[in-house]
Order: structure tokens, then sequence, then C-alpha cells
């Protein structure tokens, strides 16, 4: 089991900009303001997780993959599927690291309310809140 891909899972899952808090000393840095360039950093690196083959592109195979690797939990599975339909943006099947990062992208404009390019601690839970609906068929 890769360590590292468990302990992002689930902020993978609920909002793949944010995978590096996985990383975070409890308290420490997870309240620190968040820049795109970090955003986009970080997403480089969970994309870089799926992508078991290392060909830059993260395909359905791979998906299926780790939701494998996660106990075939249907609710994650469906959650990762539909990150990975949204970040396919020319639906060839495939996310490149640059649909990837197009996605970071987008998750950071929606999460950065008041858009002066930092996520605050505050915007940061609202996002996350917002992207874990309550309803898993959503
Ligand atoms: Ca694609
Ligand atoms: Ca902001």
């Amino acid at each position: 089991m890769n360590r590292l891909l468990i302990a992002a899972l689930p902020l993978l899952i609920a909002f793949p900009a944010f995978a590096q808090d996985a990383g975070d000393p409890p308290g420490g840095s997870r309240n620190t303001p968040q820049s795109r360039e970090e955003a986009e950093q970080r997403a480089q690196m969970v994309f870089e997780q799926l992508d078991a083959n290392h060909d830059g592109f993260v395909t359905q195979d791979e998906v299926d993959a780790f939701s494998k690797l996660m106990g075939d939990n249907p609710r994650i599975a469906g959650r990762v599927t539909r990150m990975f339909t949204e970040a396919d943006a020319n639906h060839d099947g495939k996310v490149s690291a640059a649909e990837a990062k197009a996605r970071a992208d987008a998750a950071f404009d929606t999460a950065d309310a008041n858009h002066d390019g930092t996520l605050s601690p505050e915007e940061r839970q609202a996002a996350r809140a917002k992207s874990a609906p309550q309803n898993p068929q959503q």
C-alpha cells in the first residue's frame, strides 16, 4: 500500500487542490493561506500519484485501480469518477497533467471567494464543506 496515497485520499476526494493538508502537522501550516501556485503544485503531486504507469495521463483504469486500493467503497469510487469526468475537459477518457492543473485552478478560483489570490483558512474550510455534499447521489 502506498502510505502517501492513503494519507492523501480523504482530501483528494474532498477537494484535490487541498491534498497537501495530508502532509501538514496537526494545527500547523494547515491554517496558512495558500497561493494558486501552491494549489497547482499540490494538484500535480496528486496527479503523479494517480498516474500509476507515469505516461502523463490518468486513465479510467488507473482511477479504477485507485478505487480498488481504497477498498472498492462505492461512495469513494463515485466521487473519484466524478472528479475524473469533470477534469477530462476534452472527453478523451484520460486526464492530462494540463487538465488536472486546469481543474485545480478552477477549484482555486471557486474557493477564493474574495479573489485576492490567496485562500484563507475560512475560504478553504468553506470550499471543503461545499465539496462534500450531504447526498452521495449528487
Ligand atoms: Ca482528457
Ligand atoms: Ca481569498
